[in-house]
């Protein structure tokens, strides 16, 4: 295969509720969908789902933008490929600018899938006909406010909530969630924000029967993980330390990890997803996808990923409807009693609505070979 035209679309969508982790609250979000064709006119779509400011990564929708257009892009413009593990190759000598790749990467995947009319899980290796979806929900201005929105979600059908936890937003909020559904499937996500100094706030979240505390600490101090993990029962899980295979082999190696968080945003594309997986699978250590609020491209790219094996915990694959009031594609992302179902139409399993990309586009490029 052969790309020979790439566009990049800065798309802009808000968020039907205003989310806020221990870093920033968001409520409009800018999205940068990938759109490849081949020699042929076969086309995939991918996502570069970035947060717009550095907080959660060193990334900003800007610094895609310009990683896109000036080296990601021209770097895969008319190569000849096979397989679309070997698209990363093309860009090999870009460092980190995981979120950029990405979405490139998911487009080659879709492209790949679409022209050898095999739906995107089956491509990857993935066997499940449905996948679990939990819901993460963010700090809110009372805890009141909180227990109103897992009431909403647990209406829903959703099986497993995810709690934003910040110093002064922890322990309290937790045991309320807690003591109103003492069986539910809850686990809390610091996204960093805590040091040692915190550590007997962590302590205090052992008693609650989380199912995981994740991201408690900065995502390079692996040590403070593997020792905050020696000390409490309670599984911990890293999102933002693992950005490569090769992190998460040293995490394995210092026990700083019970289950792993897996965002193909954050490692870099699918095939950097999927062998962390593989690896992750090997050693024993359950995994979930994460989300960014992907609109519907990247939302179905981690259903897809979601399909493989060691996915056996519930994903932040959650309907459309939790995010955006109109999606990206159709038909959107659908959720029954948390359950969704994994497309077995070929590529990405849903149509792209380019119409409604055109209402809400921001700034559009085209770059041909
Ligand atoms: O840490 O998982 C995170 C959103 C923005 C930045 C970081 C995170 C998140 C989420 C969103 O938790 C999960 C979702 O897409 O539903
Ligand atoms: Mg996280």
């Amino acid at each position: 295969m052969k790309i020979v035209a790439a566009k990049l679309h800065r798309v802009r969508l808000p968020l039907v509720h205003e989310f806020r982790t221990s870093s920033h609250g968001k409520s409009l979000l800018d999205h940068i969908l990938v759109e490849l064709t081949d020699e042929s006119g076969a086309v995939g779509w991918g996502e570069i789902a970035s947060p717009s400011d550095p907080y959660y990564a060193p990334e900003t929708v800007e610094t895609c933008w310009l990683l896109g257009e000036r080296y990601l892009v021209p770097a895969i413009l008319g190569k000849e490929w096979e397989r679309p593990e070997e698209v990363p190759q093309f860009w090999a000598k870009v460092r980190g600018n995981q979120f950029a790749k990405s979405g490139l990467d998911v487009a080659g995947w879709v492209l790949w899938a679409t022209s050898n009319d095999v739906p995107l899980a089956a491509a990857l290796g993935g066997s499940r006909s449905e996948v679990v979806a939990g819901v993460s929900l963010g700090i809110e201005p009372t805890i009141d406010d909180l227990l109103t929105e897992v009431e909403r979600h647990l209406a829903a059908g959703y099986p497993r909530v995810k709690l934003k936890i910040a110093p002064g937003w922890d322990v309290e909020p937790v045991r309320a969630v807690r003591a109103a559904y003492p069986e539910l499937d809850l686990h809390v996500d610091a996204n960093g924000i805590y040091t040692a100094e915190h550590s007997s706030q962590l302590k205090a979240l052992d008693e609650f029967g989380l199912t995981m505390i994740e991201q408690p600490f900065a995502p390079r101090d692996l040590l403070a993980h593997a020792r905050l993990q020696q000390q409490i029962s309670t599984p911990i899980c890293l999102d933002e330390s693992v950005e490569t295979v090769d992190d998460l082999k040293i995490a394995l190696s210092l026990d700083a990890l019970r289950i792993l968080n897996i965002k193909i945003s954050r490692m870099g594309g699918l095939t950097a997803a999927r062998a962390a997986h593989d690896l992750a699978h090997q050693a024993g250590i359950p995994v979930w996808c994460g989300g960014m609020h992907e609109f519907g491209i990247g939302r179905a790219a981690n259903v897809a990923l979601s399909s493989l094996p060691g996915f056996t915990l519930p994903s932040d694959v959650s309907a459309s409807a939790k995010y955006y009031a109109q999606d990206v594609i159709t038909p959107p992302v659908v959720a029954t009693q948390g359950v969704v179902q994994v497309p077995t139409t070929a590529g990405l399993g849903h149509d792209v609505d380019t119409d409604f990309i055109r209402q809400n586009v921001v700034a559009t490029i085209e770059l041909t070979s």
